[in-house]
């Protein structure tokens, strides 16, 4: 396992995020994807919901509070080499959340800006936006946002490579170091080309498309993924090119098993792993 040079422990990563019941996404996709590369996993859960792969039947939001008591007592007393964020719900978890990750000085950190599910339903509420964009995005090192999400943030639809470079710009103005933006439904049969901003430069990171459906935790994946190898030590745009990697081989292995349940089943992170 990996350790920490200095002071000769494991490498931990922090997931503030939503659970999964299915296990697909969220706090587990998140756990194993850190487990994978070696990295300590721990969670700070901001939200439950009863998930399967055939949809999302309920969810709670945790309040704001224990959201911070999580969070507090994981970097007081075991320490955090790097954070995600993934599903937060509610402005008031936003806002918890962006306070906690200030106060705790809580870094390098990964936005992904979770505002759907696999099945369309709303993770995020629409009056939370403005929180994410003024307290959060700031503080993120990298923001790994969907095409959906980088047009919500960016505030006009984003379809194409012209809007996501479009998109790019605008929120690189915002404060993330790095920004990742997943060009999955880019309409491509054979490509699906990510577009990478890093240093004031926009560089298209290609890759073939794997015909898989059995997609659901991609996004998870691969923010968890760009964390856990912030956390390894490595540059923030390197790692969303290992990330890229990392989530191909989940796609491979969560579609080589026929998915789990009868709908959309998950993606695979434990497909063998970079631990070590
Ligand atoms: O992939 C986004 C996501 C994040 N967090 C939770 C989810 C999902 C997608 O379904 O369920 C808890």
């Amino acid at each position: 396992m990996p350790v920490s040079a200095a002071a000769g422990r494991r490498l931990v990563a922090l997931t503030i995020a939503g659970t999964d019941s299915g296990g697909g996404a969220g706090v587990a996709a998140d756990l194993k994807t850190f487990e994978a590369h070696g990295v300590w996993g721990t969670c700070a859960v901001t939200a439950v919901t009863a998930q399967n792969t055939l949809g999302l039947q309920a969810w709670e939001p945790v309040r704001p509070e224990l959201v911070r008591a999580q969070i507090e007592s994981v970097v007081k007393d075991i320490g955090v080499s790097a954070a995600k964020t993934g599903m937060l719900g509610s402005f008031e978890l936003v806002e918890a959340v962006a306070d906690a990750v200030r106060d705790f000085r809580v870094q390098p950190l990964v936005v992904d800006p979770v505002m759907f599910s696999s099945h369309g339903d709303e993770l995020l509420a629409g009056d939370a936006l403005e929180t994410l964009w003024l307290q959060l995005l700031p503080r993120a090192t990298v923001l790994v946002p969907n095409m959906d999400e980088a047009g919500a943030l960016a505030g006009f639809p984003v379809g194409d490579r012209g809007t996501m470079e479009e998109a790019g710009r605008v929120l690189s103005g915002v404060g993330p170091q790095v920004i990742f933006i997943t060009g999955g439904h880019l309409p491509d049969a054979d490509h699906s080309p990510d577009l990478l901003v890093a240093n004031g430069t926009m560089t298209w990171i290609d890759g073939a498309r794997i015909p898989a459906r059995h997609t659901h935790g991609t996004g998870c994946v691969l923010s968890a993924a760009i964390c856990a190898e912030l956390a390894r030590g490595m540059d923030p745009a390197d790692a969303c090119i290992a990330a890229k990697r990392f989530v191909g081989r989940a796609i491979a292995a969560g579609e080589a098993v026929g998915g789990l349940g009868a709908g959309v089943g998950p993606v695979d992170p434990g497909w063998g792993g970079l631990a070590g």
